[in-house]
């Protein structure tokens, strides 16, 4: 009996399970996608290297002095564009002096600036300090006036093409003197790329018929610039037709004595270079009938040159500003536009 109650028990489970849909199979794992097989290490990627922006910049500009109002306006260029950006501007006055030049660079290479952007007072004698920069892997842009040290010594220079300024000088006394005459010319400082691209620029242009009878420096500075015109004006009394005077603040001491010695705006025919507020009141004066422009205002471009500079990118080894004549026809018309 026993038997049969066991047989049935287990004849029973039997069909239930049968009933039971069958368990299904556990689905299979699908098979493994290819992932890398556990040896091949992921590919680790570079870290972009780190873009500076303005705010990593710190420049240094040991500028040369304060004795125009071109060179107001050029350090007011470079103080507003810094603070406008947020780059750390190292700013010295150098008071026209280039020892004092070289020392404010030593001081900046010193303090491991990034960049330095030097407005050279005079062309010579910048080896040293370019050598030093450059071992301490601190690029150099020059900045206006140029220097003697060869290209390899500095990573790029902006300014004026000077020859071109002094060239287009001498078509205005050309024009002015059509039949020739006597002139001086009160230079800017000596050695300095500007009174030195200008004089040259100068003379290869002007008329055979126009002389020029004598020349001295008047240090681009109002004050010094009066009494060279004063002495000239004993020397060569009657004599003078023309001046052609390399900025505007000598032009404006230089008029002082001519006024002082009783001659009448359009005596003497002045070509002078800047393009300063100053000179266009000379014009709309009388005094000054033409002035050759000269820009200042080159912190913004600058500054970008420095950031690419701090990002390895680029830059162009030679940027050289454009600019016009000035005359005085629209010189009052212009004169409340003019932002140096
Ligand atoms: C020229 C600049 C000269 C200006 C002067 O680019 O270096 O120096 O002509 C300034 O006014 O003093
Ligand atoms: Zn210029």
């Amino acid at each position: 009996m026993f038997k049969k109650i066991a047989f049935l028990i287990v004849l029973a489970s039997m069909i239930l399970t049968a009933c039971q849909p069958a368990a299904t199979e556990a689905p299979a794992v699908p098979a493994a996608t290819d992932a890398p097989a556990a040896t091949e290490a992921p590919v680790a990627t570079e870290a972009p290297a780190k873009v500076y922006t303005y705010a990593d910049l710190t420049l240094c500009y040991p500028q040369l002095g304060a004795e125009s109002d071109w060179r107001t306006a050029n350090t007011a260029s470079f103080k507003e564009t810094a603070e406008q950006l947020g780059v750390t501007l190292v700013f010295s006055d150098a008071q026209q002096k280039q020892e004092n030049q070289i020392s404010a660079m030593r001081t900046c290479i010193q303090q491991g600036v990034n960049v330095i952007a030097l407005p050279p007072v005079v062309e010579d004698g910048w080896d040293a300090v370019l050598q030093e920069a450059k071992d301490a892997n601190i690029p150099v842009i020059i900045v206006d006036r140029s220097v003697s040290a060869d290209k390899s010594m500095y990573a790029a220079h902006i300014g004026s093409d000077m020859v071109l300024e002094g060239q287009k000088a001498a078509l205005e006394m050309n024009k002015l003197l059509p039949d020739g005459g006597k002139i001086i010319e009160l230079s800017g400082t000596t050695g300095s790329g500007a009174a030195v691209g200008r004089a040259q620029g100068f003379r290869e242009a002007l008329n055979a018929n126009i002389e020029i009878i004598d020349s001295q420096t008047g240090n681009f500075t109002t004050a010094e610039g009066k009494p060279v015109m004063e002495a000239f004006l004993k020397k060569y009394e009657g004599q003078i037709d023309g001046a052609f005077i390399h900025n505007d603040n000598m032009a404006i001491g230089a008029v002082e004595a001519i006024k002082a010695a009783g001659l009448k705006p359009g005596d003497i025919k002045i070509v002078s270079v800047d393009g300063t507020r100053g000179g266009f009141q000379l014009m709309i004066d009388g005094w000054v009938q033409a002035d050759v422009e000269c820009n200042p205002l080159l912190g913004p471009q600058v500054m970008e040159m420095a950031l690419k500079l701090m990002n390895g990118e680029p830059i162009e080894a030679e940027t050289l500003t454009n600019e016009t004549v000035y005359y005085p026809d629209n010189a009052a018309e212009l004169l409340p536009t003019r932002q140096y």
